[in-house]
């Protein structure tokens, strides 16, 4: 399978984030993610620097491929290209798609967040392969964004080709996962819930169950 059709099979979106787990923690929690078969993983890490995140992601990325996990720079599409990852993701104000096209070639994968459905739309027709959708609920992740609640979820998917993964982001948790999917989501991001949970491994995988992923 290429990229693009593991792609459309991920349900559970994984971050490790720097703002949850220390750098000396990193690559266990990675291992404990990738133990579940999580089928795709972020490496954010903001305010950090470059150099920095390229060696961190230098280090992810063998690991990722190692155990058949999508792997993803956030923010720079230079490091993603020099890392061997899988691809990118970016924020509305990281500029258009079509020159980091044209930098990691056709078969990468690039994902833009969105926080409208306006947004949404815009994403899929700059022909970005994945968007997330959110923040659905506050979220001390990406602090000081407001919610976009549950009630676009399903216009949004309707309006996109079903094919078209929205991975749904922003305080899903255990509590919140059924009213997300109730509200028409197929596909979430979780990034704190999870880095923070005992039992990383089993909460994936069992998330993982939830979502109809395996
Ligand atoms: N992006 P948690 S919300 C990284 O809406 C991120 O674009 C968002 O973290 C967006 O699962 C978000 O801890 C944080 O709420 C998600």
């Amino acid at each position: 399978m290429n990229r693009k059709e593991r792609l459309s099979s991920c349900r559970l979106y994984g971050i490790v984030d720097t703002g949850y787990t220390a750098e000396n923690q990193l690559l266990s929690v990675t291992e404990k993610l990738l133990a579940a078969d999580l089928e795709i993983l972020q490496l954010r890490a903001k305010n950090y620097a470059p150099e920095r995140i390229e060696e961190l992601g230098s280090q992810l990325a063998p690991l990722c491929r190692k155990h058949g996990c999508l792997f993803i720079i956030n923010d720079y599409p230079e490091i993603a290209l020099s890392t061997g990852a899988d691809g990118v993701h970016l924020g509305q104000d990281d500029g258009a798609l079509a020159p980091v096209r044209a930098m990691l070639g056709p078969d990468a994968i690039i994902g833009r967040s969105t926080h409208s459905p306006e947004q949404a739309l815009a994403a899929f027709q700059e022909e970005a392969d994945y968007i997330g959708f959110g923040p659905l609920f506050p979220t001390g992740t990406k602090p000081g964004r407001p919610a976009i609640g549950l009630e676009d979820i399903a216009g949004v998917r309707r309006r996109l080709p079903e094919e078209f993964p929205v991975f749904c982001i922003g305080g899903v948790n255990g509590d919140t996962l059924p009213s997300v999917l109730k509200a028409g989501a197929d596909r979430v991001v979780i990034v704190s819930w999870l880095l923070t949970h005992p039992n990383i491994t089993e909460t994936a995988m069992a998330l993982r169950k939830t979502l109809g992923e395996i």
